[in-house]
């Protein structure tokens, strides 16, 4: 009812159950007597296909007719978690479905979990790609994702004897998401070399010849808008030979094996995703992958601009592409090289096509994700590309010498060739020179970039290019689909479900929050929440928990920055503090569950060695009779995007803890609080700004400033260290064996006390403690904690996805929505 219009949707429950039995009959070719809960999702997803598919033609078909400017957000990355209960909400008709799949004898929330999560992402940024696709959709912007459509996504994450053991992802058994589009095909060069000829006019013309061809397939993946009828598209490239099933020569030869290794090491490209997050780990496959995702993108955007016939130097106008951090840079040189090597446009009227077109996020200061490539690698594999990243660089030179005359350190500085040995190529340089604008992710990261990393640019293009767009999330998945019961009591409060279409429309609860009923519901619903999340504890960990316990939840990549080592020293400073309390004095403690999650990068030593800490912790913690409900200590097999929809809406508190200045903006914070969890956090990333938001009463903040970090990493290295002493006692523990084999943690220990304790760890120990303290103190006021949920709630606003898109809409791509007619 909340749905004016009605997406071309299934006219009652009857309409859909036909359609359902039809799917299971026909395209599964199964008997209804013979349909298991796998076979039900298949046909229940089929179902909900064929619409979407019908309003992605009909948004196609009018965005073209209207010939409107469209973004291309280009991403290696797009963690989109589950389609089918997504599609239902979005459409509107999941009651539809609901009351159908219950005549056919499923439980609808059965039927949901079989789909296979789609995740072809590490972490945030490839969440944020996710979100910012729904919010597209939903806005009714002309928008296209374009990716790679990796045969296996994130590895599934098992533990085992407390050790992290990646299993790969298979994803693709059974996709019914996807339109295979076996007529939209790029061929992908790579290698050879450059040869150069002169026309008549004395002109010399690039030609890059010779070297090996890969064919990209696409395959399009419809992205339906909440209560619209747009519905987008994410198209993913797909790689394979391009001689097509293989060499037909080497076959009949008798050179059989070889002709199929070709074809297998074309399809190695679209083989898999990288697991590194905030990492760069320079692989020439990776390049490879780059180039071949890229050059097939922009292969696509380029046909679809010349059917409109009209003059390149409209082409701005019609076509705004975003890159998703410098993992697509290449874009920028394969532009240049189409209007220059293939159109024949003169240099410089290419450059300002291009500089007009790409906008360039930036999501990271740490300085070893930063991409570079070696100029070998490049030259090998890009000939041409390497040659005009040297003119592009010439060019820019030359100018910041005229800017700045005499400044060779300036010019060795921005260089986009770092003078190394061997000699890199910047990425991050090439997107900023490459692009109009620049953005970071939250106001506090968007200020570093300008003052840190990229602070000549700013002397050099002035201050205006580099700007903030501070990240948001989707509160059709991260509220109503995670955590439908708290939608529905907000909708009776707000008086409709408008808010999920405009979240700040959330401030009209904070009239309510003196609400008896209300907040007697809104406390039900967050105990329901941690009772689901308990059972799945339960079953996946083996542990039993007290849903009534303060749930503290750290789920999110494992990496030094975010401190998860920091929680888990904290977790055994709790675990001393109460074991050296007498019987009578534990009674009056608050009991706390603390709960990690997330994947350490394969080859991320550290960070494993952190998993296992938190798993052998777990083990003495949770089997010690003195302790009991006192403490618990979880750590969750494979963090992915469904199960952070069951975890998000069940914590009562969510550690957000990294060194000051290193996370740029952090997405599940905003989650965390959105499901009415508060949160404790430093001073980073969006937390400075959701505590500007909601007010500081209602955020626990700690630790150390990122304007002091400078100085206390030297005083680490020059001065003298010494180690907080109740971080001391946690190590002393720890070195003892109790919870097992001292040297599987020594790196641990030995990176704070001895190798001059990068992260702060102990710099910020004293004050993450205290601050704990704080937590179970405020918990023990129930209605005061639930008057600040309630209250954060309703001032969550300013981070929807929404707000972030309309941003970029208006400062950056310069695009508008297309209205959509109501039909009647
Ligand atoms: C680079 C080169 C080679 C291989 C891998 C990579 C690579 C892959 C993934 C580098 C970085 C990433 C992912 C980074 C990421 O997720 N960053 C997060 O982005 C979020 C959205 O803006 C922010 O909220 C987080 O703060 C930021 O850490």
């Amino acid at each position: 009812a909340w749905l004016k219009h009605q997406v071309n949707g299934f006219k009652d429950k009857d309409g859909f159950e036909e359609n359902v039995v039809r799917h299971v009959e026909t395209t599964l070719a199964r008997s209804m007597f013979n349909c298991d809960e796998h076979a039900a999702y298949s046909a229940c997803a089929l179902a909900f296909r064929d619409r979407l598919i019908l309003e992605w033609n009909r948004t196609q078909q009018r965005q073209t007719f209207a010939d409107s400017k469209r973004l291309y957000y280009l991403s290696l990355e797009f963690l989109m978690g589950r389609a089918l209960d997504n599609a239902m909400l979005n459409i509107g008709q999941k009651d539809v479905a609901k009351a159908g799949l219950a005549e056919l004898g499923f439980r609808i929330e059965d039927i949901i979990e079989q789909e296979h999560d789609a995740a072809l992402g590490n972490g945030g940024l490839g969440r944020l790609a996710a979100c910012f696709l729904d919010s597209l959709a939903s806005l009714n912007l002309p928008a296209w994702g374009y990716g790679l459509r990796y045969r296996y996504g994130i590895f599934k994450q098992e533990i085992i004897d407390g050790y992290q053991v990646e299993v790969p992802d298979y994803w693709l058994d059974f996709n019914p998401w996807e339109f295979p589009r076996h007529d939209v095909t790029v061929d992908i060069q790579f290698y050879g070399h450059v040869n150069r000829t002169q026309g008549e006019s004395g002109k010399t013309t690039a030609h890059w010849e010779g070297g090996e061809m890969v064919r990209a397939v696409a395959f399009d993946v419809p992205i339906p808008g909440y209560a619209t009828t747009t519905t987008n598209n994410l198209r993913l490239w797909s790689s394979k030979a391009a001689s097509g099933e293989f060499d037909f020569q080497k076959f009949n030869s008798g050179d059989y094996e070889s002709s199929v290794a070709d074809q297998q090491r074309a399809e190695t490209i679209s083989a898999v995703l990288y697991p590194n997050d905030n990492l760069d780990r320079g692989k020439e496959l990776r390049l490879k992958q780059q180039y071949f995702w890229v050059a097939a993108s922009l292969y696509d955007i380029v046909r679809r601009f010349k059917k409109a016939k009209r003059a390149w130097s409209e082409f701005p106008e019609q076509v705004a592409i975003q890159l998703n951090d410098t993992h697509p840079t290449l874009a920028i040189v394969e532009l240049q090289r189409i209007l220059v090597d293939l159109e024949g446009l003169e240099w410089d009227d290419a450059w300002n096509i291009v500089v007009n077109t790409f906008g360039y996020t930036n999501h990271t200061v740490l300085p070893e994700a930063l991409e570079k490539w070696s100029v070998g690698l490049f030259q090998h594999l890009l000939p041409r590309h390497l040659q005009i990243i040297y003119d592009i660089n010439l060019f820019f030179l030359q100018t910041v010498e005229r800017a700045f005359p005499n400044d060779r350190e300036l010019l060795a500085r921005v260089s986009i060739i770092e003078e190394s040995q061997p000699k890199m190529v910047r990425m991050a340089f090439l997107a900023i020179v490459g692009s109009h604008k620049v953005n970071g992710v939250a106001e506090l990261h968007s200020d570093l970039i300008k003052t840190t990393i990229f602070k000549d640019f700013v002397s050099i293009f002035g201050p205006d290019k580099f700007t903030n767009v501070t990240n948001g999330i989707t509160p059709r998945r991260w509220l109503h689909q995670a955590n439908p019961r708290l939608s529905d009591l907000i909708a009776t409060k707000v008086g409709s479900y408008d808010f999920l279409k405009d979240l700040t429309k959330l401030n009209k609860i904070e009239l309510s929050v003196n609400d008896k009923q209300f907040r007697k519901e809104w406390a039900e619903i967050k105990l329901a929440n941690k009772v689901r999340l308990a059972k799945h504890i339960q079953e996946s960990a083996g542990v039993t928990v007290n849903p009534t316990s303060l749930f503290d939840v750290q789920v999110k990549r494992i990496h030094e920055y975010k401190r998860q080592q920091l929680n888990i020293f904290g977790v055994i400073h709790r675990y001393l503090t109460l074991k050296a309390m007498s019987p009578e004095e534990r009674k009056k403690q608050l009991p706390r569950v603390s709960i990690f999650g997330g994947k350490a990068a394969p080859g991320y030593w550290m960070a494993k060695q952190i998993i296992h800490l938190i798993n052998s912790v777990g083990v003495v913690v949770n089997n010690d009779a003195d302790i009991g409900d006192l403490l618990k200590v979880v750590f969750l097999e494979d963090y992915n995007v469904s199960k952070a929809e069951i975890i998000t809406p069940a914590s009562d508190i969510s550690e957000h803890i990294s060194t000051a200045g290193t996370e740029a903006s952090g997405t599940s914070n905003m989650k965390f609080v959105l499901n009415g969890g508060l949160i404790i956090g430093t001073c980073d990333g969006a937390n400075i700004e959701i505590t500007r938001e909601i007010g500081e009463n209602n955020i626990f903040l700690f630790g150390n400033l990122a304007e002091d970090v400078e100085d206390l990493r030297h005083a680490h290295t020059y001065g003298s260290h010494t180690i907080d002493p109740d971080l001391a006692k946690v190590f002393a523990t720890i070195e003892q064996g109790v919870f097992g084999s001292t040297q599987d943690f020594s790196g641990m220990i030995t990176a704070v006390r001895d190798h001059g304790d990068f992260y702060l760890v102990s710099d910020d120990f004293h004050s993450y403690i205290e601050t704990q303290a704080l937590v179970d103190e405020a918990y023990r006021d129930q209605e005061e904690w639930i008057t600040k949920c309630i209250t954060s709630v309703s001032r969550m606003g300013f981070f929807s996805s929404d707000r972030c898109i309309n941003e970029y809409a208006e400062g950056i791509w310069n695009i508008e929505p297309l209205h959509v007619e109501r039909d009647a």
